[in-house]
């Protein structure tokens, strides 16, 4: 009973989804006509003054932010089927549900701004311009990987595009994304640092060591906490005391964003990113669902009802908003966004078959990238016969 009074609040009307300025019908793929959007609901701010819930964005970022969240979609929907037939090994944790904090993200940030994550990583990376081949190689444990095929659906890295990880121990990703944010400060660059984390992980100390930290140096990081309301099978009130996680951060100001509209997580990630640089850190608490189970070994539906999931795909799917926003300006018709669908259906099914053609990695490969070169350790060759010990 307490779950179902609980979870009722995670069901927010799409309908609320409005818009403020009349448009015409235009040709998306180059569209750059401001268009004012309103976000679903009020930010709810704690030590800072709220953003506006007016977003300013063009029929181009709209039908951007279709595109990819279908392909992200897609991309998680098609590695649950790998999974299945054992293409795909160990651990696989899949984001479908939550892509509106990825494409938000993205519109408010450039790719020296840095993102660090957990091991929910796939759409991520997507994000940050890896492309769905590295994607699908890397699941698969491929050469062809952007972690050449060693990392595996927990491991996905970006360097060149600000994608810091990927990482399996809960938690562990923040204190590294606040040694981002300080080599940032160090630098005197104007780039700040989202490390995200989930409401499982916000109860940890090493979260708030870090926070003390970056607040002390008011250093340009922002504290991302995607709460899907479910550390594994754990509802977030079994586990945190008080899980309002914007406010959690005490001294540290904090947002709470409607998780599953890119507008709000594009207008909130823009607000941060000011805020950081010039006053230190915050947290955005993203108010978000995941409609698998927290991982392939997870059906996801024993600690939550059936109702539940399909009431907030109904009510609140990140996609279904852009979608409706898409038709109510008249910027492309029904039939446009299912080609689009259809096309990346098409993608996605030839970056797996691409990705299928790449070969597992060499032997030898197995200790390469394990210790920094000439930094104490040095170790190679999977028959050991050239394991050399480099003590400093
Ligand atoms: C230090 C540590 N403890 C426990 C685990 C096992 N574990 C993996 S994910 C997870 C739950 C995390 O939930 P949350 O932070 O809400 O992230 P979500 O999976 O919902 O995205 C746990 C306990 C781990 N990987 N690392
Ligand atoms: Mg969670």
């Amino acid at each position: 009973m307490a779950l179902l009074r609980r979870s009722s609040t995670l069901l927010r009307p799409l309908s609320t989804a409005t818009t403020t300025t009349p448009s015409l019908l235009r040709p998306f793929s180059s569209d750059t006509t401001p268009i004012t959007v309103e976000t679903s609901i009020p930010f709810t701010a704690h030590n800072c003054d709220p953003p506006s819930r007016t977003v300013e964005t063009t029929t181009q970022e709209l039908m951007k932010f279709f595109r990819d969240m279908a392909l992200m979609r897609r991309m998680e929907i098609a590695a649950d089927s790998l999974y299945k037939a054992k293409l795909i090994r160990g651990f696989c944790h899949l984001y479908d549900g939550q892509e509106a904090v990825a494409v938000g993200m993205e519109a408010a940030i450039t790719r020296k701004d840095c993102i660090i994550t957990a091991y929910r990583d796939h759409c991520l990376f997507l994000g940050r311009g890896g492309t769905l081949v590295e994607a699908f190689s890397e699941l698969m444990g491929r050469q062809g990987g952007c972690s050449k095929g060693k990392g595996g659906s927990m491991h996905f890295y970006k360097k060149e595009g600000g994608f810091y990880g990927g990482h399996g121990i809960v938690g562990a990703q923040v204190p590294l994304g606040i040694g981002l944010a300080f080599a940032q400060k160090y630098s005197k660059e104007d780039h700040v640092t989202f490390a995200l984390y989930g409401d499982g992980a916000a109860n940890q100390g090493q979260l708030f060591e870090a926070l003390n930290m970056a607040a002390l140096w008011d250093l340009p990081a922002i504290l991302v906490c995607e709460n899907n309301h479910y550390g594994m099978g754990t509802a977030e009130w079994r586990a945190a005391k008080s899980p309002s996680y914007y406010k959690r951060g005490d001294y540290v100001p904090g947002l709470k964003v409607d998780g599953m509209d890119a507008f709000a997580v594009k207008q909130a990630c823009k607000f941060a990113k000011e805020h950081a640089l010039k006053n230190g850190p915050l947290i955005l608490e993203m108010d978000t669902y995941r409609y698998h189970g927290h991982s392939m070994s997870d059906p996801g539906s024993t600690y939550r009802t059936r109702d539940e999931i399909s009431g907030v795909r109904q009510e609140r799917d990140p996609i279904e908003r852009i979608r409706k926003l898409v038709l109510a300006h008249d910027l492309a018709t029904e039939k446009e966004l299912k080609d689009i669908e259809k096309e990346v259906r098409k993608e996605v099914d030839d970056a797996i078959a691409q990705a299928k053609e790449s070969p597992m990695p060499e032997p030898y490969e197995l200790f390469t990238n394990v210790y920094v070169k000439d930094f104490g350790l040095e170790s190679f060759g999977p028959d050991r016969k050239e394991l050399r010990t480099v003590l400093p």
